[in-house]
């Protein structure tokens, strides 16, 4: 029997295996879906695919890297990703192919059963679930959607063996990943067609390559790379009182957006299509210096809400005005299921409780991490730890502190199992429930993938980073179930 199960081996289950061996605990696994480690950078390979946080943020503290840009692109990350891999052997500890079909508590023996696609079955006292929050690609379910007989494929799943010059392409979706896609392909295709549903918050991408001089202090100077993390972070930090407390305060920001609407696009009908009428900050603030000029090219033609996809036919899509447009290739660019359905596998907790009862009402746990009714598990990048102003490495790192603490004390008293108390989980989240109520997320007019259908938040945390993992380093032992 392993001690420890990890799924997934991107940033957070990397971070975990690292930990784990740091205190030399040696009896674990990473069991990997994909064919190849490394999770959101792995997957995301679409053109253009970048960091929209600062790479220095976009790292794990203790590994700092000499990165060459401000902003990462995504050859860069799953380079870095792997040199961690490599540095702590971590490939010999995961198993590649190996998709999760279900997790079963067995309260005797206070162990979890995890089961797999390979149809080979592993047994773990302790489970960390790092699956990740956007890791389920969503497709939404037009009329027609599979008559189609060109090419289609999600963002988070580009088919590199599909040459899409002077193709004729469509892409649905105007978020984060499709303004980094759509100035990547629009010079190469015959022709593109731009579905936004809503317009996005588009800042200016303050991005640039690191000097030889600055990076040559932080390779004799390491130190610095650090002080460069510190003030990146605190730079970001202080956002979180425009996003909670005063929403008024992205106004300013607002401006500048919209300065780089009229900087980017001179046809004053296609700013109007390009301006959202929600408070910035509602939905995530994309960055951008080059998604606006694309949208102008002769080639490129924006669709709006009105004139969205209707239906999907064998030669392309139809539109809401009854417009047939022909097409070679659909770019989902639609984004992931992350409030609803976090974990996409059965996970059946003691009692027989599956977590889809428990999450009936929405996704919950405390502190993001445990679940009452669900012993031994942790999630990273759980319920509520998302973050609309800084890297989510920064909350997986600080829910570790709590998993690693947890696992110590468990090695260390012999405990079977340990089980956070349903009025603690409950009473946490209606705080942060009420805590969220007063963000730009529910008040600003927009709706986005932060909440579920009816609106509950269930993704984003509603503070400053730092609070969250102070919150984490007062986690008391009383709030837990524990047995000998
Ligand atoms: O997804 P999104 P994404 N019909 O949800 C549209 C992270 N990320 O993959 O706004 C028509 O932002 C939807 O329209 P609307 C980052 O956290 C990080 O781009 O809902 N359109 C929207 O335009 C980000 O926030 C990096 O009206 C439909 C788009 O599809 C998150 O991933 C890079 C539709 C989805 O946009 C998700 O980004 C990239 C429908 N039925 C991504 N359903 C970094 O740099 C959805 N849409 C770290």
């Amino acid at each position: 029997m392993l001690d420890v199960i990890i799924i997934g081996s991107g940033f957070g289950g990397i971070t975990s295996a690292i930990l784990l061996k740091k205190r030399n605990i040696q009896n674990f696994i990473l069991l990997e879906r994909d064919e190849e480690m490394g999770g959101t950078w792995w997957r995301n390979s679409y053109p253009g695919a970048a960091v929209d946080v600062q790479s220095q943020l976009y790292s794990i503290s203790f590994e700092p890297y000499n990165w060459t840009r401000l902003f990462a692109e995504q050859a860069e990350l799953l380079e870095y990703t792997n040199h961690v891999i490599d540095k702590y052997q971590l490939r010999e500890k995961c198993t590649l192919n190996t998709p999760v079909t279900k997790l079963q508590y067995n309260e005797t023996k206070g162990t979890w059963t995890v089961y797999t696609a390979t149809e080979k079955t592993y047994e773990a006292r302790f489970i960390i679930n790092a699956s990740g929050g956007l890791s389920q690609a969503k497709i939404p379910n037009f009329e027609g959607k599979d008559t189609f007989e060109g090419k289609r494929f999600h963002t988070n799943r580009w088919d590199h063996s599909y040459d899409y010059t002077n193709k004729k392409v469509a892409i649905i979706g105007t978020g984060a990943s499709a303004v980094q896609t759509i100035p990547t392909i629009a010079p190469k295709v015959k022709q593109l067609h731009v579905f936004q549903r809503t317009p996005h918050w588009v800042l200016p991408r303050p991005d640039r390559k690191l000097t030889s001089f600055e990076r040559k202090i932080v390779e004799y100077i390491p130190s610095t790379a650090w002080l460069f993390r510190e003030f990146t972070f605190w730079r970001l930090e202080w956002r979180v009182l425009a996003f909670r407390y005063n929403p008024k305060l992205l106004n300013i920001f607002a401006l500048k957006a919209k300065r780089n609407i009229s900087k980017g696009i001179k046809d004053s009908e296609l700013q109007k299509k390009v301006t959202p009428n929600y408070i910035m900050g509602c939905k995530r603030i994309l960055i951008s210096n080059t998604y606006y000029p694309s949208l102008e090219r002769a080639n490129v033609c924006l669709h709006t809400a009105e004139d969205g996809v209707k239906s999907i036919n064998k030669n392309g899509i139809q539109t809401q005005r009854g417009e047939q447009i022909d097409l070679d290739l659909i770019i989902y660019a639609t984004g992931f299921h992350a409030s609803e359905n976090q974990i996409h596998y059965p996970v059946i907790g003691k009692g027989g409780m599956p977590l889809s009862e428990k999450w009936k009402d929405g996704a919950s746990a405390y502190l993001g991490t445990t679940i009452p009714y669900f012993p031994n598990f942790f999630m990273l990048a759980g319920p509520n730890t998302g973050t609309g102003h800084i890297s989510a490495l920064h909350f997986i790192e600080s829910q570790l502190i709590y998993v690693m603490r947890m696992i110590d004390d468990a090695h260390k008293n012999g405990w079977k199992s340990f089980e956070i108390k349903t009025d603690v989980e409950q009473a946490y989240n209606e705080k942060v429930q009420q805590e969220l109520s007063g963000t730009v997320w529910q008040t600003g007019g927009c709706k986005s993938w932060y909440q579920m259908e009816n609106g509950k938040n269930t993704t984003l945390y509603p503070g400053f980073a730092t609070s969250f993992r102070n919150r984490i380093k007062k986690i008391t032992l009383d709030d837990h179930l524990i047995k000998k």
